[in-house]
């Protein structure tokens, strides 16, 4: 099996579907390319990565979130890694026609904005994606199952992750993942780093649920109580959506 083959077979990869396994990060069907050596150069031009529809109001996760929170969070701080990873790759002739989660696989730290503005880019597009109004209902079935057996009890593992989450220092996010094995681990990473970073993360997987502990993200509400922020994200986590992610991971 080569690594494509892996790839592919571990989910990581989409097979021909309109949008990435785990989130919507609004790559035109037009520009999708099979995954390519990474190491290599290529005539493609690069895709361009378009702001996804937040989907849901402003003031859908009021009071946990607030509107002017989450319309700077959207509309200004993901529009700009958007923009700049646009920018950027326009730049690195090497990212041609890859994929976000292909771009993540192959940064190193010597592409500092592909590096970072590919990560906000795919950060936040999670984000969105695993937060809605109505949410707080509980994990069911096989994540349950992987939850329990993993961490002990839903509540066990909601104390270990807000734990990752409050002592990230500076800004950074922390993470629910799966592993090569499908299990299940929490992490933290720095800035818009994240667990796809295969040559930058320590703990590497495909994140299904994450949370964004930059200041940005909370500073208007809660100041500087970060505590307060990650207790009341985890009472609006649409796990409806994080079962959808863990399925496909482990499909
Ligand atoms: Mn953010």
């Amino acid at each position: 099996m080569n690594k494509r083959e892996f790839l592919r077979l571990s989910g990581i990869l989409g097979a021909g579907i309109a949008i990435s396994p785990m989130i919507a990060c609004n790559q035109p069907e037009s520009d999708k390319a099979e995954a390519k050596d990474t190491s290599e150069e290529n005539n493609l031009p690069p895709v361009e990565f378009l702001l996804p529809a937040l989907g849901y109001a402003f003031n859908a996760l009021e009071p946990s979130i607030d509107a002017m929170t989450m319309e700077i969070h959207h509309g200004k701080h993901h529009a700009a890694y958007v923009k700049n990873l646009n920018l950027a790759l326009a730049e690195n002739k090497a990212f041609g026609g890859m994929k976000i989660e292909e771009i993540l696989a192959a940064v190193s730290d010597q592409e500092t904005a592909i590096r970072n503005n590919g990560g906000g880019h795919y950060n936040h597009s999670l984000y969105w994606q695993i937060i809605a109004p109505g949410g707080g209902n509980a994990p069911e079935g096989a994540l349950l199952d992987a939850i329990t057996s993993t961490f002990g009890s839903v509540e066990k593992f909601a104390e270990d992750f807000s734990k990752a989450a409050t002592t990230r220092f500076g800004s950074g996010w922390a993470w629910l993942s799966v592993d090569a094995n499908k299990k299940l681990f929490i992490s933290s990473t720095p800035n818009q780093d994240n667990p796809l970073m295969t040559k930058l993360a320590e703990q590497k997987g495909q994140p299904i649920l994450g949370i964004d502990v930059w200041e940005h993200a909370y500073y208007l509400n809660y100041q500087n109580k970060r505590a307060d922020y990650v207790s009341a994200f985890m009472s609006v986590l649409n796990w409806n959506n994080v079962s959808a992610n863990y399925a496909k991971v482990i499909a």
